[in-house]
């Protein structure tokens, strides 16, 4: 009688710690890469020309300035008396490497992104602009829990071929679900040709959703909406960033 009431015993604290370490594993796995604390940022980033530069330099020094194509991150420290700085990273494809090493290492300590277009853009070019947001969705949707709330800042709004931001938001979802569909394609074409019999980790599957790719399925909140550095037109994304703060 006792001996099978050791024997239960036992049984229920081996039971209690394989469980245990199952659910540590499942909530480590998420993130993968382990985060260092850093200093709370709003990372400004998007393609060449999009207006990054322009819009730090008007909400950190109140005047619309002359800006040269940025060929390093220009941070400004403790924006508005926070704790949180705003960082605005080159648009070049050489230099993305370094935004993307540092979603990396600090998604968790970003408080929001950024991504600015330009609007005057045609809406039917947008692929090149879409793959450069689907390689920073990649990353913060898979670096930490909640994701990154993500602005989709629509510059340039002042120009008559400007589009609305309502139809740029949604150029960019078909746009990211065919890449999302491409990328798959290939990368099932390199399985085939490697002999790959097991279904490897896919980074892409943090994108894929039942419906087709939609923002609002994200973990991150994502909003887009228009606005011009050179008419000094950027209160919505003003509010944005103090709701972030
Ligand atoms: N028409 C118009 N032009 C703008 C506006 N904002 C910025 N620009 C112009 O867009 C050009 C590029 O601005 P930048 O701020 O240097 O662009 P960026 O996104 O920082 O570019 P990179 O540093 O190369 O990634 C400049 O000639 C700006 O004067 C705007 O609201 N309307
Ligand atoms: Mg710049």
């Amino acid at each position: 009688m006792l001996s099978n009431t050791v024997v239960i015993a036992c049984l229920l604290v081996i039971i209690t710690t394989i469980a245990f370490i199952t659910v540590q594993k499942t909530s480590s796995s998420k993130t993968g890469i382990k985060q260092k604390s850093y200093q709370p940022s709003i990372v400004i980033a998007g393609p060449q020309n999009a207006g990054k530069t322009s819009f730090l330099t008007l909400l950190t020094t109140d005047s619309v300035r002359p800006t040269v194509v940025s060929q390093e991150p220009l941070s400004a420290a403790s924006y508005n008396n926070s704790n949180t700085s705003l960082v605005d990273f080159p648009g070049h494809v050489k230099l993305r490497y370094k935004l993307s090493e540092y979603l990396k290492t600090r998604a968790a300590s970003i408080k929001g992104l950024i991504f600015m277009v330009d609007s005057t853009i045609d809406p039917k070019k947008l692929t090149t602009t879409a793959e450069f947001l689907v390689d920073i969705l990649l990353i913060t949707e898979s670096s930490c829990e909640n994701g990154v709330d993500i602005l989709i800042a629509c510059n340039k709004s002042e120009s008559f071929t400007a589009r609305p931001s309502s139809k740029i938001n949604d150029a960019l979802e078909n746009e990211i679900q065919k890449i999302i569909e491409r990328r798959k394609k290939s990368l099932n074409e390199v399985k085939r040709k490697v002999n790959e019999d097991e279904d490897t980790e896919n980074s892409l599957d943090v994108l894929q959703y039942a419906n087709g790719f939609k923002f609002a399925n994200m973990e991150g909140s994502v909003v887009a909406f228009e606005g011009s550095v050179s008419k000094n037109n950027i209160s919505k994304w003003q509010k944005w960033i103090d709701e972030k703060l």
